[in-house]
């Protein structure tokens, strides 16, 4: 048992090796959590992330610990919650790239959606239904086809791909287990959020790697779907902060994080190249739009339908008043500042990398 410590509270994150789990594996320590993860296990490290907070486990005591698991394997879970006895979960675990989800669409529904329930099962199997609060890594993407602008706890859902259907059963088994078992267990509804430790597929990081690349003379060109789509993008520091508040109110409940404000991929790509110092000229439409670099009319954008999803979810953005009013939470970094950061990071990442992967 790895339980029964002297003091502070204990945490179990699924997903702690991603961009939302490193982050918040940071803020707990800093409050004095002990912090449990759970991490897949890989061919290669999967554990870049987290560099920073590992610990060496032959130390006594150690207040960082990562555990072996899977969420498509129940006894692994069950095993996991009873040996950390936690006060907190936070399941962060996904297949969360909604393309991808699109080619693995059972894989998806099975680790975002049924591994959700099983561990709300492991909790109640276990008689922890009253010691463990529960944070369901809900999504923005569950309004898709959106019913109103802006959205919120309000809005009615419409999902648009294989991995919103899984995460909106994974939004009811929790709000059902919530009302059934008195659990306390909330939803965040987050929004877009990134940072320079985003994973290299997700658009913004996709454009500001490529940015960093081209005024590297390291790549030649950034490929790119839609260009129209917009998000509401944050940053992912200020969201796990969020997400710890929803589990230190008295009641449980779920909660929208969003800025409010929305951009279009294409202006985000405008930025990136603005911050190397490259001004894009747009050309063209639809499958024939191109970004030009204006002091030398090379093309350095190009859509590529590839990217193109079967369903879109075309705009996105948030009303997070009710997070502000219970919470006292509220987004302060402005999309153009994140994107600066990004570009400065990938700038120094790039400069040291050997090589890049571009996709
Ligand atoms: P990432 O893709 O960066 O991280 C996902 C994490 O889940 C990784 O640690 C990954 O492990 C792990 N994982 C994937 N499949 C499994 C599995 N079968 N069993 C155990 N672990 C698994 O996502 P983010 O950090 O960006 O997002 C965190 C959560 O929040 C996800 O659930 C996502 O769907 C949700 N979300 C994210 C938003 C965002 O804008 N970032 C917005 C709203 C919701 P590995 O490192 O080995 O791949
Ligand atoms: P999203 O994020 O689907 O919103 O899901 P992503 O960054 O993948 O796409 C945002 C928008 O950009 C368009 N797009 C492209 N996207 C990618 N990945 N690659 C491209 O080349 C490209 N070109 C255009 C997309 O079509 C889309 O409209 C993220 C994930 O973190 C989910 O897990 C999370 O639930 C939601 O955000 C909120």
């Amino acid at each position: 048992m790895v339980a029964d410590y002297m003091n502070g509270k204990v945490a179990l994150i699924t997903g702690v090796t991603g961009q939302d789990g490193a982050y918040l594996a940071e803020l707990l320590l800093s409050k004095g959590y002990r912090v449990h993860g759970v991490k897949r296990r890989s061919s290669s490290f999967n554990t870049g992330r987290l560099e920073h907070l590992y610990e060496d486990p032959h130390v006594s005591d150690p207040r960082f610990t990562l555990h072996f698991g899977d969420m498509t394997d129940s006894t692994n879970l069950i095993r996991i919650v009873q040996e950390t006895q936690p006060d907190e979960i936070y399941n962060l675990a996904a297949q969360s790239h909604v393309q991808v989800s699109f080619e693995t669409a059972e894989y998806t529904a099975n680790a975002d959606a049924i591994g959700t329930l099983r561990l709300l099962e492991a909790i109640r199997l276990l008689g922890l239904t009253e010691k463990t609060r529960f944070y369901q890594a809900s999504t923005s993407e569950l309004y898709g086809k959106v019913q109103a602008i802006p959205q919120s706890e309000t809005t009615p859902f419409y999902p648009r791909s294989p991995y919103a259907a899984a995460k909106l059963y994974a939004y009811w088994i929790v709000v059902n287990y919530r009302e059934a078992y008195g659990m306390h267990a909330s939803n965040g509804i987050l929004f877009n959020h990134e940072s320079p430790l985003r994973g290299e597929t997700f658009v913004t990081r996709k454009i500001t790697r490529a940015a960093a690349a081209i005024q590297l003379e390291r790549q030649d060109k950034l490929y790119l779907g839609n260009l129209d789509a917009k998000r509401d993008w944050g940053h992912a520091r200020e969201y796990v902060r969020g997400m710890w508040l929803m589990l230190q109110q008295d009641e449980p409940d779920d909660y929208v994080l969003a800025t409010g404000e929305t951009t279009e991929v294409r202006q985000f790509v405008s930025w990136a190249f603005e911050d190397v110092g490259i001004t894009v000229e747009w050309r063209g439409s639809g499958v024939d739009e191109k970004g030009y670099d204006a002091a030398t009319g090379r093309c350095i954008v190009e859509v590529d339908p590839r990217y193109f999803r079967p369903t879109e979810v075309d705009l996105l953005i948030g009303d997070p008043s009710k997070a502000y009013e219970k919470l006292g939470w509220r987004s302060e970094i402005p999309v153009r500042e994140l994107c600066r950061e990004m570009v400065k990071d990938d700038l120094t990442v790039m400069a040291t990398a050997p090589t890049m992967k571009l996709d």
